[in-house]
């Protein structure tokens, strides 16, 4: 693929609100721009997803910048790649990391789509043109508020409406929150809130007639998921619990969810996203995209990614104004009545803008290969 350089780019952009989940609250978004460019003046693009404290998973900003500069670049300078597939096999040596490793492998998977003039959702096999999406809403200060937000996601159209909850903001509000909105589509995301000890206490959520809940056990745990889905009748979904293909099989073979959302970063990037995809595919497990707060970047490929057929749930990427005054690609993510346009020019379709960028970027640094 003739890479001649690669830029890590530092940014660090401030949402428009606060987004708090069961383990805290995000107001800033510190993360890295990749950038690969071949002899030809082509440049892919990527992103890395994880945020600056390790409360989600464990990997940080910080870490992203370590492995990225001390493993994973010298591995990408050191081997010539013929497809982007390869990427995740040259990473193999290095354990865990996946936001460090996806962050790569996605501008090479730009890069890869605009050499080839393919559409990045073509180059990957995506064939919908527009993709269904819904919107992840963070704990609010009080309940009014919540239902004044949700009221307002309502009538702009999204598909459905995922509310975090954790201890303390759970059954109640979302008993309230049903009854204002008895037939919209409502998810819960606990983000590894309970233990096995709140069993009972979930069993209760069954009442609400939630289309999932996601990931309310810990975040490297499926085995107690196993014993919670045999508990409940409500779907679970797993997030933080699956960082591979591996990880999928077993969940699915133990029955420790129903349903996955697969993050391009948490699974190590597009290849990794793709394999699962295919497996749940086969499986008939329905998947989402989901959404780790990113720029317009990061946004580009979940679209992309989002055009494989077992995607039949709507995701988590939201237009870009709901998360920035400004964002870095021009045009911004447009989400028209729960509706995304799948761009239609090479690659991630979407191109930079680079005012925004200069605004937003801390710092540059340069490979050579
Ligand atoms: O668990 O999906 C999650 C945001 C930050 C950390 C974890 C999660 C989320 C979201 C929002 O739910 C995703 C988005 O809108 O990008
Ligand atoms: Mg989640």
């Amino acid at each position: 693929m003739s890479i001649k350089q690669l830029k890590l780019r530092k940014l660090k952009m401030k949402l428009k609100h606060p987004f708090t989940t069961s383990f805290g609250t995000i107001q800033e978004k510190e993360f890295f721009i990749t950038e690969a460019i071949d002899i030809d003046g082509k440049h892919g693009f990527g992103e890395s997803v994880a945020f600056s404290s390790p409360w989600y998973t464990e990997e940080t900003v910080e870490t992203n910048q370590h492995v990225m500069e001390d493993f994973l670049i010298p591995i990408l300078q050191e081997n010539k790649i013929v497809h982007p597939d390869e990427v995740s096999e040259l990473f193999k040596s290095i354990k865990g990391n996946n936001m460090a490793k996806a962050a790569l492998e996605g501008a090479i998977w730009d890069l890869y789509a605009k050499q080839k003039d393919l559409l990045l959702a073509e180059a990957l096999g995506g064939k919908k043109k527009e993709i269904d999406v819904g919107i992840s809403i963070g704990i609010q200060p009080t309940v009014k508020e919540l239902i004044e937000i949700i009221s307002q996601n309502i009538e702009a159209g999204y598909k459905r409406i995922k509310l975090k909850i954790k201890p303390g903001w759970d059954l109640e509000v979302l008993q309230e929150v049903r009854t204002h909105f008895p037939d919209t589509l409502i998810m819960a995301d606990a983000n590894s809130a309970y233990t096995r000890e709140d069993i009972s206490h979930l069993q209760k959520l069954d009442e609400l007639n939630l289309m999932m809940i996601e990931q309310p056990l810990a975040h490297d745990d499926i085995v107690d998921h196993a014993k919670l889905q045999s508990a409940i009748h409500t779907p679970i979904c797993l997030d933080e619990s699956i960082h591979s293909l591996e990880d999928t099989r077993k969940a699915y073979e133990l029955g420790s969810c129903k349903i996955i959302n697969i993050k391009i970063g948490r699974v190590g990037g597009l290849t990794e996203a793709k394999k699962i995809h295919d497996f749940c595919l086969k499986h008939d497990i329905p998947v989402w995209c989901g959404g780790m707060l990113e720029s317009g970047v990061g946004r580009a490929h979940n679209i992309a990614l989002t055009t494989l057929p077992q995607f039949i749930l709507p995701g988590d990427t939201a237009g870009s104004s709901n998360y920035w005054e400004k964002d870095i690609i021009k045009p911004e993510v447009v989400a028209e009545n729960g509706v995304i346009q799948v761009p239609d020019s090479p690659g991630i379709g979407y191109e930079l803008d680079e005012d925004a960028l200069d605004e937003f970027t801390e710092w540059v640094k340069v490979f050579q290969f």
